[in-house]
């Protein structure tokens, strides 16, 4: 290659996005898989550890930014996005990431994503999906199956499932995914093409709870149900498809991404500044106080 064409050579790799904090999930946890996918969709994108700031709730998977050398910020049960939304307003050159469980993002904190997602706020959200409160020694959480029996449903939960896919979907999300940490490449590469994505990314993923989830949710369980996207030739640009798989949310496990809106609209931390561009001082002179008010010059 010529050194006209050559390409910048990316510095980082996936360890030096790798904290010294030891996890302390419980071992087999989903949560190891998804750390190590974050790592290596970091290195190919190869933003330095100090331009990036990740923000979580409270939760087992709500401790990952520790497990990063990225600046983190492991918050308040449910309010993940809201901080993460006012840094990526405060600083729209970092690159923002958000992740924790599905208590903290579609219980207490679900009211805030269809906020997130109608501002279209450049941001990846990433939501360890292990259908329980694992943090909090297995009770019912707002992606549990009906008729699941936990810590805190002795006789089956009487409730169905959020579906976190049609969810966002239904908000009018421009970027869509699910992975898997039974799949890592195939996790690693959605999250990188969901940081790349020019707004606001939202990755489930079936993160396996070891301690309290279900048999049918554990890595090995889950490979043999795995049905990547790309293999049922599924348009991503196409929403109405993207909705119709989405429906199979707890009976299938598709992986690969279900929307890419081809046109998204512009992200409104781009708008904001353009707000700002536009706005000037109502008036800067005695003159112009005085035309404001339709005053005439004494
Ligand atoms: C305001 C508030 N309410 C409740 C809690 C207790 N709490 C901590 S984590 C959690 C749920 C964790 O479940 P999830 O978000 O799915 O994360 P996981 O542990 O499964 O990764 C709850 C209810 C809290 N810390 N703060
Ligand atoms: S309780 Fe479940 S979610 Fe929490 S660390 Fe253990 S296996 Fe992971
Ligand atoms: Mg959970």
């Amino acid at each position: 290659m010529s050194v006209l064409t050559a390409q910048p050579v990316n510095q980082f790799v996936a360890k030096d996005y790798k904290s010294d904090l030891k996890p302390i999930w419980c071992p087999g946890c989903g949560d190891f898989g998804v750390v190590q996918a974050i790592y290596r969709a970091l290195a190919n994108i190869g933003r330095a550890p100090h331009e990036i700031a990740f923000v979580s709730g409270i939760g087992c998977s709500s401790r990952i930014p520790g497990y990063t050398t990225a600046y983190g910020f492991n918050s308040v049960h449910g309010r993940a996005l809201p901080i993460a939304q006012g840094i990526k307003l405060a600083n729209p050159d970092l690159l923002v990431l958000c992740a924790g469980g599905d208590g903290d993002g579609f219980s207490i904190g679900g009211g805030h994503v269809a906020h997130v997602v109608r501002r279209n706020i450049d941001l990846t959200y990433i939501v360890m999906d292990n259908q329980i409160y694992g943090l909090t020694k297995g009770q019912l959480s707002p992606t549990s199956r009906r008729g699941l029996i936990t810590a805190s449903s002795a006789l089956g939960s009487m409730e169905g499932p959020v579906n976190p896919l049609m969810y966002v979907l239904g908000y009018g999300a421009s970027f869509v995914a699910q992975g898997t940490p039974a799949d890592m490449a195939g996790l690693a590469s959605i999250i990188e093409e969901a940081i790349r994505f020019p707004g606001f990314a939202f990755v489930n993923v079936q993160s396996p709870c070891v301690t309290y989830g279900q048999e049918d949710q554990l890595l090995k369980a889950q490979k043999a149900m795995m049905q990547p996207l790309a293999s049922l030739n599924h348009d991503p640009a196409n929403r109405l498809a993207a909705l119709d798989l989405a429906q199979a949310y707890g009976e299938k496990l598709y992986t690969g991404v279900f929307y890419r809106n081809p046109d998204p609209p512009p992200t409104f931390e781009a708008l904001v500044r353009l707000r700002q561009e536009q706005q000037r001082p109502l008036a800067k002179s005695r003159a112009d106080v005085l035309n404001v008010f339709r005053l005439k010059t004494p």
